[in-house]
């Protein structure tokens, strides 16, 4: 890893902990560039290992149940963890935050080990949904990145584990697109997204795409004011004309095969796509918008060994190769300081991925709106429905 990109690492880091407003004078600033270690060390002896820890393997049960994103994992990691402690994984999709918690609230008692996001976290933690991690358990704590440690969703760490985290922008086809994008105009404003009628798709996602015409009206994501959220509204429903579909699963192979030339959508699945095809490119856009951190978590209906087991995976994941496998795999930034010598030069490298600070200073989490969110909800139904 070269010395630049340690240092733009280092500052994107704490431009995460400004944004989560959790870099007060307790937190070091990321080390200077010169302070890390030479590229030549090995990696294996720059990453402290935890000593004395052994799994306790008769408290394993045998068959462990992730409810996930899709394609959001290396599937050969599931394979691994098997081989190696004789859990079989099995994974169910679920396709944003809030058909997580439906799913939960409506009783689904059978998963294991689930991955909201940052507001998402906070909202089960309210409404108890979480099992509180035993973190004897999961000694590879050790190896996150401070910075992503004490976030506001979950100060303490005592129920989530942060897994990835990226951007929400714009993928876009630059050979059947003739023009550079920079703005969400190009999706929202008529006289644009009419030239890719029927070959546009926004993220099937109720505060994604709220967010994305909020930024665009100039206001924040987070807003709870029912003027400027109306306001979003009508530019979701001014757009659907033109529309192919909302959809956070698939977007990414349309992109490639060409059904789509613009997506909204998050930063590693373009990437992806990008990887099967060059001429698509990602852009946050100009006005700003999401920055997200998933995190790992145990639904509070998992107990006994089986929360055993799944702490036994998340543990798994926090593994300095493994946590570099998901990043190879997904191309989201990793939280995992460890994993960071064994991840891809080209990802690590890559400003688009680790945005630089001027970009990241346009950025907002989205929160937990409390009360509001009910609002944000039957727009949305009001939006998909009309
Ligand atoms: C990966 C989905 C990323 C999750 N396909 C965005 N929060």
């Amino acid at each position: 890893m070269t010395k630049r990109t340690l240092l733009f690492m280092a500052l994107v880091l704490s431009l995460i902990a400004l944004a989560f407003g959790c870099a007060g004078p307790s937190q070091p600033a990321a080390p200077p560039a010169a302070e890390q270690p030479a590229p030549t060390q090995p990696p294996a002896t720059e990453v402290p290992q935890p000593t004395g820890f052994q799994v306790d393997r008769s408290r394993l049960v045998d068959e462990l149940h992730v409810f996930h994103w899709s394609e959001y994992i290396d599937p050969a990691i599931y394979d691994q963890f098997e081989q190696e402690f004789g859990v079989h994984v099995v994974e169910d999709n679920f396709a944003s935050n809030e058909d997580l918690l439906a799913k939960l609230q409506a009783g689904a008692t059978g998963y294991d080990i689930i991955v909201p996001s940052d507001y998402m976290v906070a909202i089960m933690i309210s409404q108890n949904m979480l099992a509180k991690l035993d973190k004897s358990n999961i000694p590879n704590l050790e190896n996150l990145d401070p910075k992503f440690t004490g976030l506001p969703f979950d100060p303490n760490g005592d129920y989530s584990v942060p897994y990835q985290w990226g951007t929400t922008g714009i993928g876009y086809r630059t050979d059947l697109v003739d023009e550079e994008i920079t703005s969400w105009a190009s999706i929202f404003d008529p006289a644009n997204a009419e030239k890719y009628a029927g070959k546009i798709a926004m993220l099937n996602d109720a505060r994604e795409a709220m967010a994305a015409a909020l930024k665009y009206k100039g206001h924040s994501l987070n807003s709870t004011d029912p003027a400027e959220l109306d306001e979003a509204k009508a530019v979701l429903m001014q757009q659907k004309p033109w529309l192919a579909k909302y959809d956070s699963e698939s977007y990414n192979d349309d992109l490639v095969s060409g059904d789509l030339v613009i997506a909204h959508g998050w930063s590693g699945d373009i990437f992806v796509a990008q990887g099967e095809d060059e001429n698509i490119a990602y852009v946050i856009p100009e006005e700003g918008g999401v920055v997200w951190v998933d995190n790992v978590a145990i639904p509070a209906t998992t107990t006994g060994d089986r929360q055993y087991t799944a702490e036994t995976f998340i543990n798994y994941l926090l593994e300095p190769e493994i946590g570099a496998q998901i990043t190879n795999f997904v191309w989201y930034g990793s939280p995992n300081a460890a994993a960071l010598p064994f991840i891809d030069e080209e990802i690590v490298g890559d400003p688009a991925i680790y945005p630089p600070p001027e970009v990241m200073e346009r950025l907002e989490f989205i929160r937990d709106v409390g009360e509001a969110t009910t609002l944000y909800d039957r727009l949305w139904t009001e939006i998909k429905s009309q």
